[in-house]
This record gives structure tokens, C-alpha cells and sequence, in this order.
């Protein structure tokens, strides 16, 4: 970490007094913690349209009754075989399955993966989450 600055901010009592209200709920010590929570991540999230390496996962629900969907997501990954780290895949209920995709490398080609994935008919959720050393 580097040398430690302060700044003053000018806000609204109100939005301030929900912060404090999100603050408590969250469990955050102080608000600076929770301020530079909030940074890191608006950064890191706005790095992912960049080209820089990232670590994610994907993670998606589907039906595994749906025509040739696991053939297809398992197609769509041994063609980011850098990319994929490890899948862990557990069984929901008799018809849906849950799969957690690690995921490593550049923000562009992760994002693209996993819209390739999620945007695939009988995912009914999926969502990435992606992180990495602060920019
Ligand atoms: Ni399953």
C-alpha cells in the first residue's frame, strides 16, 4: 500500500444517512473501508472491458433436460482450455444443475466467454464475477 491519503467528500445527509444504514448491514468498520471497498470495486469492474488479466467465474443454473445444452457448454469450453481453471458442477434437483467455471486471462476474452455461455437457451441464470489485483 502506498502512502495513505484524506479527502473530504460533500454529500447529501439522506444519501448519507442509507450509507450508514448499507455500512451497518455490510459489517464494515468505518466508513473509509467501505468507501475504498466501493473504489477497488468500480475499477476492477470497469478494467473488464480492457485487456488486462483478470480471475473470475462464471456461474450459471440450467436445465439439464434442455436439448444438448451440456454438450454445448462443455463444446464452448474446450475451446478456452487456457482460459477455464476448473468447473465444479453440482446437481440442484432432478432438473437443474448449478456449474461454478474458473476462469483466468484477458478481461476481453472472459467477458466473451461468458456471454457465449450464459446467453445459451436453458441457462436460466449465469453471472460473472470478475476480480484481480487492483488496477
Ligand atoms: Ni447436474
Amino acid at each position: 500500500m502506498g502512502r495513505v491519503a484524506r479527502f473530504a467528500v460533500s454529500i447529501d445527509e439522506k444519501l448519507l444517512e442509507k450509507f450508514d444504514q448499507y455500512i451497518e448491514k455490510k459489517g464494515y468498520v468505518s466508513r473509509s473501508e467501505a468507501v475504498r471497498d466501493l473504489i477497488r470495486n468500480a475499477l476492477i469492474e470497469e478494467s473488464i472491458g480492457e485487456d488486462r488479466e483478470v480471475f473470475g467465474t462464471i456461474t450459471i443454473v440450467y436445465d439439464h433436460h434442455q436439448k444438448e445444452l451440456a454438450e454445448k457448454i462443455t463444446d464452448i469450453e474446450h475451446g478456452y482450455l487456457k482460459n477455464i481453471i476448473s468447473t465444479m458442477h453440482i446437481h440442484i434437483d432432478h432438473n437443474h444443475c448449478l456449474e461454478t467455471i474458473a476462469v483466468r486471462g484477458k478481461a476481453s476474452v472472459i467477458k466473451e466467454l461468458a456471454d457465449k455461455i450464459i446467453t445459451l437457451k436453458g441457462v436460466k441464470h449465469g453471472k460473472l464475477v470478475v476480480t484481480g489485483i487492483e488496477p
